[in-house]
């Protein structure tokens, strides 16, 4: 195996942290940077080898940080740059990376090139965003609606233009054909980089390079991403962000991935001398959503579930390195979108998808909470939630004669803040996560769902984890063997074998909570497998599986 084209990033845990929900060490209800210190220990136990942080830049938190002020300050909110650097040390002594969250396709409207920007027509920074007249009629110039609800353009009185913002109208996007916008935003990512982060993801990378701004047919139908992304420059921007930035530094990347098909991967990521290594795709987690209103919940069947990843696990090929997920900060829990977070069957689940996550080829992502099973929230109204995809949505079909109740129902299910409920780390108040009052509400089951007796019981979702991270790093047929979906329609059982020279690993996932024969039990003829891991104890082979039991052999 030493012809292998091994690469750090590709042999890498990583775990996502949302910094506001993690742990709050000031009582004032935020998560804070040196509450990340405080936890890293927690990391290192878990044996992740990357942290994904999500944006701690100065914002106004309009949409949590997703809206910069200041790409080179810290948020008081999260601390100091030597809050900052002190976490940063931590990671490093202890092994574990850090990639930073670049957010770079807008910013915050308080800025200072969007204040400046704003003031006159003749203003320097005038064309860092993106500024246009009003159509004949005096509305916006064209019909693009935002991704956060409305128009995507807003009128500003003081100089009788519309800017664009594809999100919240608090969020300006940067116009990137503008050659002093690029050069900030390649001087800025030295800025971190110099300071020895180790990597970005990408928010909306397809986003930076815009459409023609021309009226789209139905802006309602279908995805808006695939109205945006892909603008005629987007690889000519991202082949200088390579050229002028990344090329220097040996760093992980990864771009936030909506719209770019499975034919188009190879125009945008790849190993080597690319801005992008990976993206994430996120036709699997999109299943269970309506096709024209993806608020509304979508039945979804399993051969669905390993269709889409077995149709990007093809499309990444050789090509490019996959990135694999099931929740990150703007998705429901996976447990309670792909598992059952009923209290039966929580935790196996949760481990049953733990074993996917981690047995699928390309680099995983855990993210915070998953590792203890956490699950969507009881939001009681409409009132509880903090989101701004959720409120402007809410406002907008409110204002259109929607029904409250059926809107609670939809967040309920898929809203983002399902996965921004303060990190459970005690059954105490508050789920130890802070003296104060949290920024939005604990979820109630960390009586039952919490680090500390996670931690205590070694049967638990956490040491399961830590047990599969470990098999992980000790098998390189789980990180470089070939994927090969077994017996695709079977409606409940999710096998799949991992392939690399002589060695090869096979796994099959119980996705229902009745008792189910294993498919292809010929797959075992003439081997002698070895029993490596599994949700529930040792078993043969051949054995059914328990309801949400997953076992993974050597072959
Ligand atoms: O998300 C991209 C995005 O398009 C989201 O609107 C996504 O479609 C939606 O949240 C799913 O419900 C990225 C960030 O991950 C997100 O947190 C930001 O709000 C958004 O960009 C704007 O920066």
């Amino acid at each position: 195996m030493s012809d292998l084209d091994r690469r750090w990033w590709k042999e890498a845990v990583v775990y996502q942290i949302y910094p506001r929900s993690f742990n709050d060490t000031t009582g004032d209800g935020n998560g804070d940077l040196p509450g990340i210190t405080e936890k890293l220990d927690y990391l290192a136990e878990l044996g992740v080898d990357v942290v994904w942080l999500s944006p701690v830049y100065d914002s106004p938190m309009h949409d949590n940080g997703y809206d910069i002020r200041d790409y080179r300050a810290i948020n008081p909110m999260f601390g100091t740059m030597a809050d900052f650097d002190e976490m940063l040390a931590g990671l490093h002594d202890r092994g574990i990376r850090l990639m930073m969250d670049l957010v770079v396709n807008h910013t915050s409207s308080e800025h200072r090139w969007f204040r400046r920007s704003r003031q006159s027509r003749e203003n320097p920074y005038r064309d860092y965003y993106h500024w246009r007249p009003p159509a004949d009629d005096g509305g916006p110039p064209t019909n693009w609606r935002s991704f956060f609800s409305g128009s995507a353009w807003t009128f500003d009185e003081a100089t009788g233009r519309y800017y664009l913002h594809l999100f919240d109208e608090t969020q300006p996007d940067l116009n990137w054909s503008n050659p002093e916008v690029r050069a900030a935003v390649f001087e800025m990512m030295r800025f971190w980089l110099d300071k020895g982060v180790d990597g970005f993801r990408m928010d909306v990378i397809p986003l930076l390079s815009k459409p023609p701004f021309e009226d789209l047919d139905d802006p309602a139908a279908g995805s808006l991403h695939d109205h945006y992304a892909h603008g005629p420059r987007i690889h000519e921007y991202l082949g200088e962000m390579y050229d002028r930035v990344l090329s220097d530094y040996d760093v992980m990347t990864v771009g936030e991935g909506y719209a770019i098909g499975s034919d188009q991967v190879s125009d945008y990521a790849g190993d080597d001398d690319r801005a992008l290594q990976s993206f994430f795709q996120f036709d699997h987690v999109e299943i269970g959503r309506g096709d024209d209103d993806r608020h509304e919940p979508r039945d979804w069947s399993l051969p669905e579930l390993k269709a889409a990843l077995t149709r990007w696990d093809e499309a990444f090929g050789d090509e490019a390195w996959p990135s694999v997920f099931l929740g990150n900060h703007d998705l429901p829990r996976a447990v309670s979108y792909f598992g059952d977070d009923r209290p039966a069957y929580r935790r196996r689940s949760a481990k049953l998808l733990a074993t996917l996550l981690l047995t699928l080829r390309g680099t995983p992502y855990v993210y915070q909470g998953d590792e203890i099973g956490m699950t969507n929230a009881p939001f009681e109204s409409l009132e509880d939630f903090r989101d701004v995809e959720t409120i402007n949505d809410v406002q907008e079909r409110v204002a259109a004669g929607a029904d409250r109740e059926t809107l609670l129902e939809q967040h309920r299910a898929l809203g983002r803040d399902n996965a921004r409920t303060p990190m459970q780390w005690t059954d105490g108040p508050e789920a130890g996560f802070t003296d104060g009052t949290p920024w939005l509400l604990v979820n109630p089951n960390h009586e039952t769902v919490n680090v500390d007796d996670e931690r205590a019981d070694p049967d638990s979702v956490l040491h399961y984890y830590r047990r599969l991270i470990t098999l992980r790093h000790e098998h390189d047929v789980l990180v470089y063997g070939d994927y090969e979906l077994m017996a695709p329609d079977h409606r409940s059982v999710y096998a799949y074998r991992r392939v690399l020279g002589d060695a090869e690993v096979l796994v099959a996932l119980n996705f229902s909570d009745t008792t189910t024969s294993v498919p292809a039990p010929e797959a075992f003829t003439g081997t002698a497998p070895t029993f490596l891991l599994g949700t529930h104890a040792e078993a043969e082979p051949t054995a059914p599986l328990q309801p949400y039991e997953g076992r993974i052999y050597a072959l």
